[in-house]
């Protein structure tokens, strides 16, 4: 057995941000190299995903358990995998789909998957002695990310009257990653004493950013304004919004029909949303919008794209689950122009790099992003470096999950020193 070759893997059911169980994934090589790598976990997720394997048993964790992906991990993946050479990760990924044998990979499940998938990633740059958005990224990745913070949470992710499940502030306009850094998490400081000031629950969602209740979705939009002005920042210079609608979750037939509940608007049709959608563009310095329509209205998404797709960034998320297939389909309808990325949507790096470079090839821009539920794994900031993505997002400026990424970024930078750039487009 060669020195770079996989030793042992390993895995393990820990707890995520939310209380969930997840999967920790051990690899060892051969010269005793060894790392680990945890999977994310989405709650407003799409229909195609690759499948995350539940145990089911209502006697431990509410069936939420993942004992089958780990011993799917430890005793179908692992003897096949051992002996491998790890620098060979497209050709341990695709062993690993075989296996497997389905579309969504229902049956090892996408979480026991992509621990393996992520955790050679790391033991081969540890073994290479390289940083892994070298080692994934080559020696000319040297980009940061515009760090797209989400500050007001809603939808899914918070127990509030916000429908729209994201509100993103952009540093779009600051010199460095560092700086666009230190923009958002004052302006989130500084939308914390306006919410305390008129009375509004200071207490935070999934993702961490607040989550009050309000009188509409658009204060949402306005009380970011007021935060990015009172932090000392001009809206649409120096920070504009982005917006994850997460439309699927509250469209019952995931088109057509958005009922928008929580914040008692009534139901509006796809066209009454693009009214809405119009308006807001107009109004506000919004420069990107991730799922504005359910992920079977692509005739919606397509629609929005032609008539507002050449000054704002239309992100498909649930509608294209980091899949090339749908992407590609996404493509050729023109329904965005660009997808969002997570790794755990379809379940290796090897895909998730395919559905980056379909993008790139088309003209088309990628979101990396992490899920709402999320361990201190900073795999997703070298990815995002790596991948040359200009734009990530990992949440808001507390849970220390959220922070990890952001953190691990900073390092990067730092690293990087004068080589490193940061611009949006
Ligand atoms: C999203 C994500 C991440 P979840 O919709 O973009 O913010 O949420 O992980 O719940 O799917
Ligand atoms: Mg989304």
């Amino acid at each position: 057995m060669a020195k770079y070759s996989i030793k042992d893997i390993h895995a393990l059911e820990i707890l995520d941000s939310r209380g969930n169980p997840t999967l920790r994934v051990f690899v060892t090589l051969k010269n005793g190299i060894k790392v680990d790598a945890s999977v994310p976990s989405g709650a407003s997720t799409g229909e195609n995903e690759a499948v995350e394997l539940r145990d089911g048993d209502m006697q431990r964790y509410k069936g939420k358990g993942v004992k089958k992906a780990m011993s799917n991990v430890i005793e179908i993946i692992a003897p096949e995998l051992v002996g491998m050479d790890v620098h060979q990760q497209v050709l341990i990924d695709q062993k690993m789909i075989n296996l497997d044998g389905t579309v969504n990979k229902s049956h090892l499940g996408a979480n026991a998957i992509l621990g393996v998938s992520m955790a050679v990633a790391k033991a081969a740059a540890e073994y290479e002695n390289v940083d892994l958005f070298r080692y994934l990224g080559g020696s000319n990745a040297r980009r940061l990310p515009v760090p797209c913070m989400n500050i007001l949470n809603g939808g899914e992710h918070a127990d509030n009257s916000v429908d729209f499940q994201e509100f993103m502030a952009i540093p779009h306009g600051a010199p460095s990653f560092s700086e666009g850094l230190r923009y958002v998490a004052e302006t989130f400081h500084t939308l914390k004493g306006i919410l305390k000031k008129r009375g509004l629950a200071t207490s935070v969602g999934d993702e961490g950013g607040f989550a009050p209740n309000l009188g509409s979705n658009e204060e949402a939009i306005e009380l970011i304004i007021e935060a990015i002005e009172k932090s000392g920042y001009k809206p649409g210079e120096d920070i504009s919004i982005g917006i994850d609608s997460a439309a699927s979750a509250f469209s019952p037939t995931k088109k057509d029909r958005y009922v928008l509940s929580k914040s008692n608007t009534g139901t509006l049709s796809t066209e009454e949303m693009l009214v809405m959608i119009r308006h807001w563009v107009r109004k506000y310095p919004i420069i990107l919008w991730e799922d504005p329509f359910g992920e079977d209205d692509w005739a919606g998404f397509a629609k929005m794209t032609r008539e507002l797709g050449s000054g704002l960034e239309i992100v498909g998320d649930d509608i294209f689950v980091t899949n090339v297939k749908f992407i590609q389909r996404g493509i050729e309808k023109e329904s965005a122009n660009a997808s969002l990325i997570k790794l755990n949507q379809i379940g290796t790096v090897t895909e998730t790099i395919d559905a980056v470079r379909l993008c790139r090839d088309h003209g088309w821009r990628s979101f990396l992003s992490h899920r709402s539920g999320e361990t201190s794994d900073t795999f997703l900031a070298d990815f995002a470096v790596a991948m040359d993505s200009g734009h990530l997002k990992s949440g808001s400026a507390c849970r220390s999950e959220r922070l990890a990424k952001y953190n691990r970024l900073l390092e990067i930078e730092d690293m990087l020193g004068d080589d490193a750039l940061y611009y949006w487009r």
